[in-house]
């Protein structure tokens, strides 16, 4: 089999995506999801320079030699834009080779370990009052585990709450709108809406909570510990992880389990993390941490230090990485939860999914290959348009993490 043709294709139905499409001269195709929020034509534009060029003509069927060539073959090496190219070409690749075999990708990757895949939905609102609402209304749902997000008393509009009525999206049309940010009063706010909740919903539901890396080690350590008494699922990204040490106070302090890793793009982001046991949680996704041939490895890393997976869902990866989640969040033993914020309905009149949600759960059905259809005539319908994530300030001014 040999590639014959690939293509990047960049659509906005309601938010940007970036899809890769690899043909082969045996009539199948592949696809693979190439987003990363705000800078979509980096990763296309890297892609269509210099990753298809040499991409036609290989076998489709070499995955590991072809995932080489694109690392280890490559000088300038890591980073979130050619790891993102990198991720897409390898989940086209699984999705040829499954389709090929005429199977369900997690066929290939051992098979299914269970027949459903726990999931945690977003709950947002702008005050306490209106995020205990929210919980309400994924427990009637049927979640059995939700992340929570709040607006801050004292602060205006800030990170995983909605503008209006609209379903909260970070990316926004334009160049980045600032937002203000105050630990302080986040750190006094967060366990009084904890206690509230388990007041008010019991023990049973599992809670989730996205520090969206904003405290220093020390400020984590006593957030974390703070929280002990609401037995947390997790708490995400508590410090920004560039520093792999800092996870190390967090530690020392707390029980509270701790999942990283949206942003990182390579096992090396984590190897202190998994060896020193410094967290419970791998969120790398598919379609920015090199595709499923490198979570597989890190995965199993993960594994032998009682790590489990909980991968990143949100909307702006796109539903091509949702399947290829969902097949590898079946097959895999140490899988924890998986995100589900569900896309707008536009995207699924580009984007055919292949799961589905019910009680707490998604499904994926049995379609040969990754299972999402992609309707490149809708597509053209709604073109790229220019949208940023915010950028935030301290409330003094000085620029400080999102
Ligand atoms: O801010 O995906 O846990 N989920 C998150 C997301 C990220 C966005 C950035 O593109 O932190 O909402
Ligand atoms: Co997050």
């Amino acid at each position: 089999m040999k590639i014959t043709d690939a293509k990047v294709i960049v659509c906005c139905p309601g938010r940007n995506f970036v899809t890769l499409k690899i043909t082969t001269d045996a009539g199948i195709s592949g696809l693979g999801d190439a987003t990363l929020n705000g800078r979509e034509k980096a990763v296309a534009t890297y892609l269509e320079a210099y990753c298809i060029p040499a991409l036609i003509g290989k076998d489709p069927r070499n995955i590991e030699d072809i995932w080489h060539y694109f690392y280890k073959g490559v000088y300038w090496k890591r980073g979130a834009v050619t790891m993102s190219a990198l991720s897409a070409i390898d989940m086209a690749l699984w999705d040829i080779k499954a389709k090929a075999l005429n199977t369900p990708l997690y066929n290939l990757l051992g098979g299914k370990s269970r027949e459903r895949v726990l999931v945690y939905a977003h709950v947002t609102g702008k005050d306490l009052e209106q995020t205990l609402e929210d919980v309400s209304k994924k427990v009637e749902a049927g979640y059995l585990a939700v992340r929570v997000q709040s607006g801050i008393p004292g602060l205006g509009q800030i990170y995983g709450v909605p503008k209006g009525d609209k379903p909260y999206e970070p990316a926004q049309k334009g160049l980045p709108q600032e937002e203000t940010w105050d630990t302080a009063k986040y750190l006094n706010f967060v366990p009084k809406m904890f206690a509230k909740i388990r007041a008010v919903f019991g023990d049973d539901l599992h809670l989730l909570h996205d520090v969206h890396h904003r405290c220093t080690p020390i400020e984590a350590a006593r957030l974390a510990k703070e929280l002990e008494p609401f037995h947390l699922f997790w708490l995400e990204d508590p410090v920004t992880a560039e520093l792999q040490e800092g996870l190390r106070l967090v530690r020392q302090h707390s029980t509270t389990p701790i999942a990283i890793g949206e942003v990182f793009n390579s096992v090396y982001d984590y190897t202190t993390l998994i060896t020193e046991q410094l967290i419970d949680f791998i969120r790398m996704p598919l379609s920015h941490g090199g595709g499923i041939t490198h979570l597989q490895k890190v995965a199993a890393y993960a594994a032998f230090y009682h790590i489990q997976t909980g991968f990143h869902g949100a909307t702006d990866l796109s539903p091509v990485n949702l399947a290829a989640s969902l097949h590898f969040d079946l097959a895999i033993n140490n899988f924890g939860i998986q995100e589900y914020m569900p896309h707008q309905e536009i995207v699924h009149a580009v984007f055919t999914p292949n799961y589905h949600y019910e009680n707490g759960f998604l499904y994926v059905d049995d379609t040969p290959g990754i299972g999402v259809t992609f309707n490149e005539e809708k597509a053209k319908q709604y073109p790229y348009q220019t949208a940023c994530l915010p950028v935030n300030r301290k409330t003094d001014g000085t620029m400080f993490y999102w």
